[in-house]
């Protein structure tokens, strides 16, 4: 993840020297998921948010290390959906209430299925680069006889084994998420350290063995102090 090969490719997409926050994670064996964004929660689906003013600045890349362009187990992409989201009406932003959750359900309902649905037919160590902005799956499905059939990503899950491509031997994947420095980092640095998952890891600094081509801001929870 760290060769110059990937952080030259991360630094001509950001055009600027990478940050890296310490949000990676490697999967070993299955990875289902369903449709899903990877910025702020709030900002997600409603695209009179902050997050989705120009060009945004946090992208995520996964290293494949099998063949997904004839197997199960690689990425799913929504085309088009890192560019917008269905927009809240005002009332539905700031409020609360019964009628509030309500449209926002729908709202983050009608962009899940933004932009159209695509395998990514990585081939053995490709590097896959995404926005936090993109509507995607993981582990994707292909089915036997009809591979580019693409499904539902809940529905592909479901399907029984005998039907589905087999994976290429285990699936392993590599992820991290590079920034630039903006407003959209700044803002998903606070959401990060507000989330357990995040703020409750092990942490170990990483420093030293991060190439000096990457900008490292080491992000540490500091709990208030208590009265
Ligand atoms: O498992 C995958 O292929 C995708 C993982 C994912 O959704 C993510 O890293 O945000």
């Amino acid at each position: 993840m760290f060769s110059d090969s990937v952080i030259a490719i991360v630094t001509q997409l950001l055009d600027h020297q990478p940050i890296y926050f310490g949000d990676s994670s490697v999967n070993y064996g299955a990875g289902y998921t369903g449709w899903h964004k990877d910025n702020r929660v709030s900002d997600r689906h409603d695209g009179g948010t902050p997050d989705w003013e120009g060009d945004y600045d946090l992208i995520r890349v996964g290293i494949y290390l099998q063949d997904c362009a004839k197997h199960s187990g690689g990425l799913l992409v929504r085309a088009g959906s890192h560019n917008d989201a269905p927009h809240l009406p005002g009332w539905a932003r700031d409020g609360q209430g019964r009628l509030t959750t309500v449209a926002r359900r729908a709202n983050a309902f009608r962009s899940r299925f933004y932009g159209k649905a695509r395998f990514v037919a990585s081939r053995k160590s490709d590097i896959v680069v995404w926005t936090l902005r993109t509507t995607h799956a993981g582990h994707a499905v292909r089915i036997k006889r009809v591979p580019n059939l693409l499904l539902d990503p809940r529905v592909q899950q479901v399907i029984p084994k005998f039907l589905q491509v087999p994976v290429d031997g285990t699936r392993v994947a590599i992820f991290a998420t590079f920034a630039r420095p903006g407003s959209h980092y700044a803002r998903y640095r606070e959401y990060l350290i507000s989330r357990d998952y995040f703020v409750n890891r092990p942490f170990m600094s990483v420093r030293e063995f991060i190439p000096s081509a990457v900008t490292v801001d080491e992000l540490r929870y500091s709990p208030p102090p208590i009265g």
